[in-house]
């Protein structure tokens, strides 16, 4: 079963305007959708990142893996890092993995639809057949502005979430609508006592919900300990409260709490450091960037040797990427936290037939059906391609964003 033909196809796709530590999302997110074309007509998909750096890695990639088994992952794996080159430090292996992670990720889609069997019985089975994910709360904009005046108009459909009400009020239209069980709230955008109040206020309307806090490193320590001390029991974990591994072991030494990381803990070659100095207690895996499932499930692994739990981070994405998360999050037995995602926020767009992976109950049904369980819509592909290729933009600028309307705004962390 060779790999016939690569197709990598870069979309765009709406984005409401969510805030962060880095400043706005911008109209449109960026992806890639990586088609494996391979004998007897069969197509594996893949989804990765956005941004020119991947894309030209994807393009790179795909020449060198035409004429491989689909089967043989380590020599596809080879064949990419040798035509990708570069250097040997944790970052560089990263950035590779960036690329071979859609790859692999198409590759295990063929496997089974050639095997007529679901990607999480390629990856040792399900360990359950229900996939837990939460509500991944924003502070938002009531709209995105107007490119020329700047103006904010009319409110869309999610409304605006710049206090503790409208945060609450945006938490229970996405518990109504997918009955997540659980909460996180992406901070770092306002002063900490008012994301405090935030958490303390969707505590109150949410007896019981495990709760997590992100401000993406945009706090120094003291801020970290103190919003630490005040919240301490109400969190299920404290999300990247500080920069850097060193920062975070102080966090965690100074308030016992359980940190958890997508951002100082992003390879293999950060493992062994983050256990030595006790920095994260929960990584969030993200095959994206971890080097596709197979090698997310090794670090659920490493994860149970050294006793550190496992969730799972997201970006900005879609539906093929949101079928890969729920195959290897079933087949990790250590991933026990209810996995982030920002599908709600993103999937009118979606590039896959719609029905296969519905949120209900806060969960989604793992696929049974062959590969990853999703079908191209390929109308709609086309459709988001045209959007990027309208589009003038070719990465991703939170911080570029916001300038427009807010010149002050300093991307530099921490911030509070
Ligand atoms: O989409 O704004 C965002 C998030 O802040 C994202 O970029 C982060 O990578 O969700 C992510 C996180 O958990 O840090
Ligand atoms: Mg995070």
């Amino acid at each position: 079963m060779i790999i016939r033909d690569v197709i990598v196809t870069p979309i765009a796709f709406r984005d409401p305007p969510l805030l962060n530590a880095a400043g706005l999302h911008e109209p449109l997110a960026l992806r890639s959708v990586v088609r494996l074309v391979v004998d007897g007509g069969i197509v594996g998909l893949g989804e990765g990142g956005g941004g020119q750096q991947l894309i030209r890695g994807l393009e790179a990639a795909g020449p060198a893996v035409v004429g491989k088994s689909v089967f043989d992952l380590n020599g596809i794996e080879a064949a990419i890092n040798a035509v990708l080159g570069g250097g040997d430090d944790a970052l560089a292996r990263r950035d590779r993995r960036a690329v071979f992670s859609p790859i692999e990720v198409a590759a295990h889609d063929a496997q089974g639809k050639i095997l007529g069997l679901p990607v999480s019985t390629l990856l040792g089975g399900a360990v359950r057949d229900r996939v837990p994910y939460s509500a991944y709360l924003f502070y938002k904009w009531a709209a995105h502005p107007d490119p020329v005046t700047g103006e904010i108009g009319e409110p869309d459909a999610w409304g605006e979430a710049v206090t503790p009400e409208g945060i609450v009020r945006q938490a229970r239209t996405l518990i109504d609508r997918y009955g997540f069980e659980s909460i996180k709230l992406k901070a770092g955008v306002f002063p900490p006592d008012e994301e405090i109040a935030a958490i303390r206020a969707l505590a109150e309307a949410f007896p019981g919900y495990p709760l997590r806090i992100d401000p993406n490193g945009a706090w120094s320590i003291e801020t970290a300990e103190r919003v630490g001390r005040e919240l301490g029991s109400i969190l299920e974990y404290f999300e990247d409260p500080v920069l850097g591994l060193d920062g975070m072991s102080e966090v965690r030494a100074r308030t016992g709490l359980p940190l958890a990381t997508n951002m100082c803990v992003v390879a293999f070659e950060h493992v062994r450091e983050a256990v030595e100095k006790d920095s994260v207690q929960i990584i969030l895996g993200d095959h994206h960037y971890w080097g596709g499932l197979r090698r997310t499930r090794e670090l659920g692994a490493i994860c149970e040797t050294f006793g550190i739990g496992m969730s799972m981070h997201s970006n900005s994405h879609l539906g093929i990427s949101l079928a890969a998360m729920t195959h290897v999050a079933a087949a990790t037995p250590t991933l026990t936290y209810a996995c982030d995602t920002h599908y709600p926020w993103n999937r009118e767009d979606d590039i896959v037939r719609p029905g296969a992976l519905e949120i209900t109950g806060g969960a989604i049904a793992v696929p049974t059906g062959p590969g990853l369980g999703v079908e191209l819509d390929e109308d709609a592909l086309e459709r988001q391609h045209r959007v990027y290729l309208d589009s003038a933009q070719r990465d991703r600028d939170d911080a570029g964003y916001i300038r427009r309307f807010q010149p002050a705004f300093d991307p530099q962390l921490p911030r509070f």
